[in-house]
């Protein structure tokens, strides 16, 4: 919005967006063009520290591909458009829509990126609170919602996030997460690989539980685990933990309630019990539960690998249970629960139930505002939803689609509208696609959970201005949601006066006359509000001060327990809700016995790769070289199955069938098969890099519906789904 370096080289200082890592970066821009991206190497946390995805972002920035005016579709293809034409378009059609079918049929579906854009969710909320709709899906029921909803029951908020104090542990166990390619999640951990390191140069332990030995293990230790079987290794490490005395017994009496109740729940699931579905033998996780007692301040996290199973909530909960009884919650070297800018948590709450669970009316609860994404194919054939607007998401490739189905719904909708900077797959059958920036054209704080929740081991904050001007015809997602409601006659946060505000200032932000534009609430004027409320520098003393961040001090301990951060209703932490002690007595034994039976059976796992985010990075040459994804397997099993290196095999499942070339490694456990998620780009003609190196959807293997949708927290099954394999011809 603001013209800056036009004509000229320049160096800005910025940090990365593509993954919670949020690196910072040095950008040479010349002319308003993206010349280079360099790591920033006084950044007070990342401090130099990048990885390929984040350097090779021009490549977006700059792709030939990108959309950049709005695009309607046509029986004579797709036509550029005006804002106007768009918004009134799109306008009519949910007013309409919504009288015939209610507000309810009209929702939206939110991708990964969106996560990192602070000012969309806010104006995305206020549209459709005013709208009356609380259909909300989005790949949050792909990662971790099972975790916001054991936040929410057991310390009073989804947004009441502990996470390792890694600066000062002896013992991290890292499970179904693998940092040095993710970036992490959940918690700020740039240079995770160095940082992990440091903790076994003190003297301590990490520990790594994977079906792969995955890239981020050579940092300490690791042990395989049948994929899906963390629930029965957790309920075992709980009941040891609690029979070799080092449950915190004056801790648990002074701050939790239900520990009675968790007792019982895990009594019988002992080493040799899990030993037999798992994989991990007796003795190592007896002797892990031993050193975990041992050391002084000790941390188990676990990540997407374990959220996507069958059991993520009841995982999560007995992690945290393990974390909360042993003493090490709201300890130093332990998990915390950070202090945020404000204390999100809190406000949520006071403000209202959007972003807490409620019943959808079938059994299944939303979570964070969220239906499960698992079930829309289902709501959109039943006819529960008519419309969708798709911001920042790639739903074809990233959720279980059986065999297709998932398109095949979308293909019914009568308004799809999608907000991205490209053409994607689901572009493809949208009406109408809505052109955003990219990061580098955005003002910025980190991530909402970064900020305001403060799930950061190193608190600081950073502020960065756009780096570059996005092309003109492109705009802010919090402006559509802004325009929009006027196109729909909303009043926006329940305000007359505010409503019409912003209907004016929705036309000056993007003035052709800049004198205008300098009236108009921009960005960069909502997020310095933001940063002096929460007692910061404002933004300009920010970018002049401190352009690499600025380190806010040490995380406190003792600031959660007993105190009113506690948000329970009787201010206790919850160590055993009651959804949570049932659902493990309905499920888990009965799905040990199915293990048993079952442990010599192939099951299927995701792998992410560091040259890839998602489906966001699929079309950038200089990160994709490769024309297909693979399956990657263990020698015997390739043995077994009369396979070489780059021959072919069929995976099928109960839900659908593929056929994909194969890596062999001995990184793989036995009877575990992983392909990369997120490939599949056959019909991709809007990303003309992606379509010639397509690579294979492995989501059409997962299931959707009720079965295969986790009950307590929306979540998908995505891995460790039993799958047959066999050799095929090419
Ligand atoms: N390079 C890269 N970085 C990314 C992304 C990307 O696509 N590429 N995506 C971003 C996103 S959206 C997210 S949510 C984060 C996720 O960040 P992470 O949670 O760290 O994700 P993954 O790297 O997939 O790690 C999951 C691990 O779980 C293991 N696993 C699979 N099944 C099981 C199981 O049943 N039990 C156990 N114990 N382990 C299991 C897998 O082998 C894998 O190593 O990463 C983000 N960062
Ligand atoms: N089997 C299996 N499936 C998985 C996973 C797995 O581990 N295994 N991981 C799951 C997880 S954790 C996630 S989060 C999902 C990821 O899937 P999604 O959440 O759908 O995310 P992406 O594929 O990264 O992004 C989709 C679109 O966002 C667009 N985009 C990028 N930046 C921006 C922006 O700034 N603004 C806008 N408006 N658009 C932008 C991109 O162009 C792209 O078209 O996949 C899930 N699918
Ligand atoms: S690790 Fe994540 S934040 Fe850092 S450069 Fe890579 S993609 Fe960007
Ligand atoms: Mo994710």
């Amino acid at each position: 919005m603001s013209a800056r370096g036009v004509g000229m080289t320049a160096t800005r200082y910025t940090f990365c967006r593509i993954c919670e890592a949020t690196c910072g970066l040095a950008v040479t821009v010349d002319n308003n063009r993206v010349q280079k991206i360099e790591p920033d190497r006084e950044h007070v946390v990342s401090q130099g520290f990048v990885c390929v995805k984040g350097t090779h972002f021009d490549q977006v920035q700059n792709s030939p591909d990108r959309i950049t005016a709005p695009m309607k579709r046509t029986s004579s293809g797709w036509q550029t458009i005006s804002w106007d034409q768009a918004m009134t378009e799109i306008g009519e059609r949910i007013k309409t829509l919504r009288q015939q079918h209610g507000a309810d049929s009209i929702g939206h579906f939110v991708g990964s990126p969106a996560g990192a854009n602070v000012l969309s969710p806010l104006f995305r909320n206020a549209f459709f609170k005013a709208l009356g709709s609380r259909r909300f899906y989005g790949t949050p029921t792909t990662d971790t919602t099972n975790k916001f909803r054991v936040n929410e029951d057991m310390y009073g908020s989804p947004f009441r996030l502990a996470f390792p104090d890694v600066n000062h542990c002896h013992f991290l166990m890292v499970i179904g997460a693998n940092p040095a390619v993710s970036g992490n999640t959940l918690y700020h951990l740039p240079r995770a690989k160095a940082r992990m390191r440091e903790i076994v140069k003190r003297g301590g332990r990490v520990v790594f539980i994977n079906p792969r030995r995955i890239e981020t293990a050579a940092a300490g230790e690791h042990y395989f685990i049948r994929p899906d079987t963390d629930v029965y290794f957790l309920a075992a490490f709980l009941n040891e933990l609690i029979a070799a005395g080092q449950a915190d017994l004056d801790r648990i009496d002074a701050y939790y309630k239900g520990f009675q109740s968790l007792r019982e729940t895990v009594a019988g699931w002992d080493a040799e019990r899990q030993a037999a579905v798992t994989g991990i033998p007796a003795d190592t996780l007896r002797e892990l539960v031993a050193a975990h007692g041992a050391a002084s301040g000790a941390a188990l996290y676990m990540a997407t690998g374990v959220n996507q199973g069958r059991h993520g909530t009841l995982c999560f909960w007995l992690l945290e249970a393990i974390n909360a009884v042993s003493g090490n919650l709201d300890a130093r070297g332990g998990t915390l629960m950070g202090e945020g800018l404000f204390d999100m948590a809190r406000e949520v709450n006071e403000a209202g139930d959007l972003l807490l669970a409620h019943e959808r009316g079938d059994g299944f609860p939303t979570v964070v505002g969220n239906h499960p994404s698992g079930l829309l194919a289902d709501d959109i054939l039943g006819g529960d939803v008519r419309a969708l607007i798709v911001e920042a998401s790639n739903p074809f490739l990233a959720c279980s689609n059986p065999g297709g189905r998932l398109e095949r719904a979308f293909e019914k909708l009568d308004l799809l509208v999608c907000i991205d900077l490209f053409r994607n797959e689901v572009g493809n059958l949208a009406h109408y696609i809505l052109p955003a920036p990219t990061w580098l054209e955005r003002a910025e704080i980190p991530y909402a959970l970064q900020s305001f929740a403060g799930n950061n081991p190193t608190p600081y904050m950073i502020y960065s201005d756009a780096v570059v001007e996005a092309p003109p015809e492109v705009r802010h997602e919090w402006w559509m949601f802004s325009r929009l409601a006027r196109a729909c006659d909303l009043r926006l946060f329940d305000s007359r006066a505010v409503t019409w505000l912003l209907g004016l200032n929705d036309r000056l932000v993007y003035h052709p006359w800049r004198w205008l534009r300098r009236l108009a609430l921009t960005p960069e004027r909502m997020l310095n509000g933001m940063l002096k409320k929460a007692g910061l520098p404002g933004r300009r003393t920010f970018m002049r001060d401190h352009p690499h961040g600025l380190l806010l001090g040490e995380n406190r301990t003792g600031t959660f327990l007993g105190t009113e951060r506690v948000l329970t209703d009787d201010g206790r932490v919850d160590l055993a809700p009651q959804a949570y002690v049932q659902a493990f007595a309905e499920l888990v034994p009965a799905h040990y016995e199915e293990e048993l039976a079952q442990r010599h059976s192939f099951k299927l796992i995701g792998k992410r790769e560091i040259r890839r985010i998602n489906t966001s990075s699929a079309n950038v040459p200089r990160l994709v070289k490769e024309e297909t994804n693979y399956c990657y397997l263990h020698p015997a099993d390739a043995r077994d199955l009369g396979l070489a290196e780059g021959g072919k095999v069929e995976v099928r499942s109960r839900h659908g069938c593929i056929r994909i070339p194969v890596r062999i490694t001995d990184d793989m456990m036995p009877r575990t098969v992983a392909i990369p998620q997120c490939w599949g780009h056959a019909r991709a003609d809007g990303l003309s890099h992606a379509i010639r190196h397509a690579g294979v959807n492995s989501n059409l293997l997962a299931g959707d519906g009720m079965d295969n949708v986790e009950r307590l927290s929306g979540m998908s099954h995505l891995s460790g789904i039993p799958v047959q394999i066999s050799a095929v011809a090419d």
